[in-house]
């Protein structure tokens, strides 16, 4: 494993990027973050013995190997895919859960086939509203409960890949081979990893990963009160300079991205000056549905010390990121507009 992550368990593992590793459109495989709730396998899954079957309310129950995936009909898309609780750690007012900053997200080109695909032959009933995926890992973490959690039919026939490659290679251990499920513009938590399993079912999975946790919900209120995490939630981020940067004060280039899961991110605004004033970033790079968009902006310190930056996603139809984040109980969701410090030196 790549040792710039910054690891916050070793295990289960689960380590995010480092913000100057997020600085290509393409986030490498070996700096993607990693996120487990169970200790990972410690052997790849042998093909051998795998299959990824489909059961449930559907009309034939299949069962694929994994070169028969490979050779029906390949789809390839680009995803960025979020840790629910990325930002967690941004919060003013603390929540629980690993302490992710900015770098519990990342972008890659997916391969594999799409899972409507696989539904449709395997045929859908009236019965068939949700899809739940279950993977192979051991379920002896801390939860001692199988990772397994459902999706809703429309999304399972619409627009979520059963990806066996990443980024050209073969999907890497840590991040799911053989395959994963993959419900584009959805965060992480419904990426289920060591996919074998897909069974259709007439209502939400109900378990431990869906009905305790990936709720947004308030103290005193139960999760299961709480709506479902599903798609990402639009934000901006910078990852150049990074906070506390010292600059020379010459022309500068800010970097940074913006995703919204779903919802195409239309303009980004920057501002130098912790948030007085506000000018457009120009957009650079691939414009890909469920990827996350990067821009940039070109800024000139007028003046040594120090300057707030602050980057702020909005959408076609205008609507922004919140300044401020509403809170919830696991913190998810933190799309809050954070401040970056930075020092100028002039003449140094
Ligand atoms: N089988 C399995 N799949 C899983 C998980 C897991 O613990 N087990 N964690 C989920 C969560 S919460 C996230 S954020 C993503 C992280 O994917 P990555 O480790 O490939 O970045 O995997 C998801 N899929
Ligand atoms: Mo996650």
């Amino acid at each position: 494993m790549d040792r710039t992550l910054r690891i916050m368990t070793e295990d289960p593992l689960n380590a995010e990027t480092d913000p100057s590793s997020l600085r290509s459109w393409i986030t490498p495989n070996a700096k993607f973050f990693n996120r487990n709730q169970s200790p990972m396998l410690t052997e790849p899954i042998s093909l051998v013995d795998w299959r990824l079957t489909i059961e449930g309310e559907v009309k034939e129950p299949l069962a694929f190997r994994y070169d028969e995936l490979l050779r029906l009909p390949k789809a390839t898309v680009a995803n960025t895919v979020e840790c629910s609780g990325n930002g967690r750690a941004l919060l003013s007012t603390k929540a629980r859960g690993n302490p992710w900053t900015v770098g519990g997200v990342g972008n890659a080109v997916w391969g594999g086939v799409w899972l409507g695909d696989l539904l449709r032959l395997a045929g859908p009933t009236e019965a068939s509203l949700h899809v739940a995926f279950e993977g192979i890992d051991d379920p002896s973490g801390r939860a001692t409960v199988k990772f397994i959690r459902s999706i809703p039919i429309e999304k399972a026939l619409s627009s979520t890949l059963i990806a066996y490659e990443m980024n050209g290679d073969p999907l890497p251990p840590e991040h799911g081979f053989p395959v994963r499920g993959l419900p584009l513009g959805w965060t992480g938590a419904s990426c289920v990893k060591w996919l074998t399993r897909i069974t259709v079912i007439d209502k939400p999975y109900a378990g431990h990963f869906m009905d305790a946790v990936y709720r947004v919900f308030q103290e005193g209120q139960r999760p299961t009160d709480g709506t479902v995490v599903t798609s990402i939630v639009m934000k901006a981020i910078i990852t150049q300079p990074l906070p506390n940067e010292e600059l020379d004060g010459r022309p500068m280039t800010i970097l940074g991205f913006a995703y919204g899961g779903e919802l195409p991110v239309a303009a980004v605004d920057v501002s130098v000056d912790g948030g007085e004033r506000w000018t457009p970033a120009e957009m650079i790079g691939p414009n890909e549905r469920y990827a996350w968009r990067q821009w940039r902006y070109v800024w000139t310190p007028d003046r040594p010390g120090d300057h707030r930056l602050m980057a702020r996603a909005s959408d076609s139809e205008g609507n922004r990121q919140p300044m401020k984040a509403s809170w919830n109980v696991l913190g998810y969701g933190n799309n809050g507009v954070e401040e970056h410090v930075v020092t100028v030196h002039v003449g140094r």
